[in-house]
């Protein structure tokens, strides 16, 4: 597949979000993956776009009222007066309150509805943000460093012009927070490919649980032990993947890319290289579908910059022509010992999966599939558009088109960071070219 329109969002603050001492979230990572992505000279291939963040009325889609109202009150400052309430949201140890919180969220939520909502209008064919896929949170709680679940708003996005989304999450951990929200759904189907068993974070997707009621067969979960490098990888990826898009027929994909199923993360136990890792973004790209490309975990912060700058490369279909040396950076000593895109793996290290017991997952899920029928909606009337894209309102270009392309292009030719900011309900966009540092 040639050249695909890539849009990547990005948000200059992210990198400056903390979530504590001794916490392995370190939105820093996305800062990072940033840096190499300018540094790789990819920004002229793709349209760079500052997020605007979300609004409650967007959050409210899919999360509680009061749970928005919570995430956007509590400060470290107030959180012992609102002791109960941390308590029911689920703040507290994986997922503490932090200075300006809410406006992490709301940005990272945000880039994912903008993204979505850009697809949808056919301004990209591929969106990337790497700040979310934040695949723990719950309608009413945050789970697993995850307070607002900016993926499942963006599939709610997505549905309002597709009638089918798949939803594919490659984290090594069970992408448990989408599974439920469309749990009984058979216009999204969920596929978790996730490390199961010796009590690993969340517990749940095991090969068994595939939905319910009218959503029955569309929740995959592909459970894997310790150990799984990217021969095992593929050798279930390819054909479950292949089975799904066969008889699922999705019109959009959206792509959770948790960095934590690399080699040598810090929470996470597989054995992946970054080209394997990026393999599962090649296949999916071919596809020729609308693709919302998103991050997720990923806790040895150099090697999920890498794996995302790279990942971004597979997207615009240059990642050949990107060196193995990494180019002069910012953060250059951070990528030591060997300064290389693709690391390599440490050897010796064990796969637990057996051949036969990865052949049963297999021949399971494929088994499954097989009894499965796109569903088609026999009528729909289409939602409004609660976030419209940048430069466009549904159905032409809007109050803001001729700025935002004027932007655009001043922002190429000159080679030089744009700002384009708006009044209006469609926010504000930033483009950033050669030589951009905070
Ligand atoms: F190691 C830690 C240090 C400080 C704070 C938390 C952790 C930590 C490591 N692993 N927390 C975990 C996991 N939590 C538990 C809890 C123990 N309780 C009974 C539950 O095992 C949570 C792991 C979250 C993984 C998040 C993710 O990588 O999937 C992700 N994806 O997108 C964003 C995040
Ligand atoms: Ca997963």
């Amino acid at each position: 597949m040639g050249g695909r329109k890539v849009t990547y969002y990005y948000d200059p603050d992210i990198g400056d979000f903390y979530y504590g001492q001794g916490h392995p979230m370190k939105p820093h990572r996305v800062r990072l993956a940033h840096c190499l992505v300018t540094r790789y000279d990819l920004w002229p291939h793709m349209d760079i776009l500052r997020p605007r963040p979300a609004r409650k009325s967007e959050l409210v889609e899919f999360h509680n009222p009061d749970y928005t109202d919570f995430l956007r009150a509590v400060t470290p400052a107030n959180q012992e007066e609102l002791s109960a309430a941390l308590k029911q949201f689920g703040t507290a140890g994986d997922c503490p309150i932090f200075d300006r919180m809410a406006r992490y969220c709301g940005l990272y939520a945000g880039a994912s509805l903008g993204a979505a909502a850009r697809l949808n209008a056919g301004l990209a064919e591929v969106a990337i943000n790497w700040a979310g896929g934040m695949h723990h949170a719950k309608k009413a709680e945050a789970s697993g460093f995850c307070y607002v679940n900016d993926i499942v708003l963006a599939i709610l996005e997505l549905l309002k012009y597709h009638t089918r989304v798949l939803y594919v999450d490659i984290d090594v951990h069970h992408g448990d927070g989408v599974e439920e929200a469309f749990l009984t759904s058979d216009r999204v189907m969920t596929v978790s490919f996730h490390k199961f068993g010796d009590n690993f974070f969340p517990g749940t997707g095991d090969l068994g649980d595939c939905g319910l009621a009218g959503g029955r067969g569309y929740a995959v979960n592909v459970p894997l032990r310790d150990g799984m490098d990217d021969a095992a990888y593929e050798s279930l990826f390819r054909p479950v993947m292949t089975g799904v898009v066969e008889h699922f027929q999705p019109e959009a994909i959206v792509l959770q890319s948790g960095a934590d199923s690399l080699a040598g993360d810090k929470l996470g136990p597989f054995n992946l290289s970054i080209r394997g890792h990026g393999r599962c973004h090649s296949f999916l790209r071919a596809l020729g579908l609308p693709l919302l490309v998103l991050g997720g975990g990923g806790y040895k912060v150099k090697n999920v910059a890498r794996c995302w700058a790279y990942e971004t490369g597979v997207m615009l279909g240059v990642e050949s022509s990107m060196s193995e040396r990494l180019p002069p950076n910012d953060y250059y000593e951070v990528f030591g010992p060997d300064y290389r895109l693709v690391p390599p793996l440490e050897p010796g290290k064990v796969n637990h999966n057996k051949r036969e017991a990865l052949e049963k997952i297999r021949c399971t899920i494929l088994e499954r599939l097989r009894h499965l029928h796109p569903p088609g909606l026999a009528f729909h009337e289409r939602p409004p558009d609660t976030f419209t894209a940048e430069g466009v309102v549904s159905g032409g270009v809007g109050e803001d088109g001729g700025a935002a392309a004027a932007a655009e292009v001043m922002g190429r030719v000159a080679g030089m960071w744009m700002e384009w900011k708006s009044e209006g309900r469609i926010g504000y966009w930033v483009l950033m070219g050669r030589g951009y540092k905070r």
